[in-house]
Parts: C-alpha cells; structure tokens; sequence
C-alpha cells in the first residue's frame, strides 16, 4: 500500500530548503502522528546526531515510520560528493552514506542520494565522473543490500546537477551498474522542471523508482500549484507502488498548513479508490 510521509529537517544550515517541519522533532512527529501521516523522512547533520532508540520509542508512540533518510548534510555541512575530483574527498563521502545507510537500515527505511552525487565540474570530463559516480553507487548499493535495504538515487533538475535530470536517464545509469540495489526517487518538482510529460515518464521508468517526493509545480504543498496531479497519482497507482510518498515542500504558508494541505492530497489521491 501506498503510504504518505512529511519531511523533518535537523541541519540549521538548511533552514531555507524545501522541508515541511523544522528543528523540534518530538513535536514534529506529534503532529505527524496526529494529522494522520505514516511516515517522517528525516534530514540530520549525520549519522550520530539521533538516539535510534529515543527515535525508535518516539516513532512507536506516535504510529509512525521512518520513511528514509536524506544525506544532504554531507553535502552543505562538509563539502563533499560522490563526484569531487579529490579520491580522499570521494572516500569521505562515500562513509559519511554508509553511515547513513546503516543508521536509517535499523528503522528499514533507505537512504537517498540526492545533492551528494555532486556535479561534472568545470574542466572535468563527464565519462571520468560518471565512473566516480558508478563507484559510489556500486560500494553504496551493495553496502545497503547488505543491510537489508534499498539505496535511493534522486536525479535533481538541471539548476542543482549536471549529473542526470531526468528518471529515464538516471535509470539507464542504474542499468549500467552491477548492483541491483540502487532504486530512483521520483521527486515530482523536479519532474515539472525536466520531464516532457510527469506520468507518462512514472509509468515508463516504474519499475526503478523506489521512493517519492511529493510536492507541486512551485515546490509548495500538493494542491498549491498547478501539476496536474490526476494522471500523475494514476501513473503512481499503476506502477503499483507500494513506497512512500513524502512531502519534501516548502512550509509554505507556515508548516502546519503545508502538512494539512500535504495529508487531505495524499487522501484525496491515494485514499479514495
Ligand atoms: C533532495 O531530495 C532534493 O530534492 C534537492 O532538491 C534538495 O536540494
Ligand atoms: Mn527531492
């Protein structure tokens, strides 16, 4: 069954980003709990910053899961990628997943590879990156498998990566690699910005997406801007999709709004058939 999730982000230095709830994550997984979510996809400064056993009783008090873990803070808070031109650098990115992976791996919930995959940089080449890239993802892929859990790969739109913008050509990318382990997160913003046409590409690249951001064409609540979410929770609904759908929105106008408007869409698409 298709279930729905709100974002919790704990990195300070990401305040601005597109994250429903902030900071306070007690009260965010009560209100989580209560608005009637099933799940919280959480964006910490790292591994080590979270009790998994304050989490584990705090996520069992308020009936909830823990949808994924983001790894972004590797990104804004140390600087590093899957892709700097530095082996060292590529070393430390690659634990600073692992580590994710294994924290987010004792709640069952993957994690995501979303502005940690980096960029082909000016005056590199795009065939040595990409096998910085396919390095990663196979010692990452495999270091989940391991763990019991998915690894999640987001291509982002063209203003955050030069890497891979759209589902097909991150699946491709996928196909090419040995592990199987590596699943595509189909963030719906960024779908509105590179995909010619947002369900017809669901439906083509199904079988590969293991996770979803769920926010409108503005990156605002579902319902607040103008995707065309019919056709889209149809293509979601027919791949079959049995993961989260998690709103990674702005808290636009303030946080409790964004959920409430997040939760009666969720319903409104995934509830009612
Ligand atoms: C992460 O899930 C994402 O979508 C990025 O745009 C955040 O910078
Ligand atoms: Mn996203």
């Amino acid at each position: 069954m298709i279930k729905s999730a709100v974002t919790v982000a704990l990195v300070p230095q990401i305040k601005s980003g597109p994250w429903i709830f902030w900071e306070n994550l007690r009260q965010a997984m009560a209100k989580a709990g209560n608005l009637g979510f099933d799940g919280i996809e959480l964006f910490t400064p790292d591994a080590q910053g979270l009790d998994p056993e304050e989490l584990e009783a705090a996520l069992q008090m308020h009936d909830l899961k823990l949808a994924a873990v983001g790894t972004g803070a590797g990104k804004v808070i140390h600087g590093l990628t899957l892709t700097d031109p530095d082996p060292e650098n590529r070393k430390k990115a690659i634990s600073f997943i692992s580590a994710m992976i294994s924290f987010g791996a004792r709640f069952d919930a993957p994690a995501i590879i979303g502005s940690m995959q980096g960029n082909v940089l000016v005056g590199n080449d795009r065939e040595l990156t990409l096998s910085w890239l396919a390095e990663g993802l196979e010692i990452l892929g495999e270091k989940a498998e391991s763990e019991g859990v998915f690894l999640i790969y987001e291509p982002l739109n063209r203003y955050e990566t030069n890497l891979f913008n759209t589902l097909k050509s991150g699946a491709d990318f996928l196909e090419s690699l040995t592990t199987q382990n590596v699943k595509l997160l189909a963030d719906l913003f960024h779908m509105n910005i590179e995909e010619e046409d947002i369900a017809r590409s669901i439906l083509e690249n199904g079988k590969h997406i293991g996770h979803i951001h769920f926010a409108d064409s503005n990156r605002r609540a579902i319902g607040l801007g103008h995707t065309e979410m019919e056709s889209v929770a149809e293509a979601i609904k027919s791949i079959n999709y049995g993961g989260f759908i998690s709103a990674e929105a702005f808290p636009y106008p303030d946080p409790d709004a964004a959920a409430i408007e997040t939760i009666h869409a969720f319903k409104k698409y995934f509830r009612n058939s």
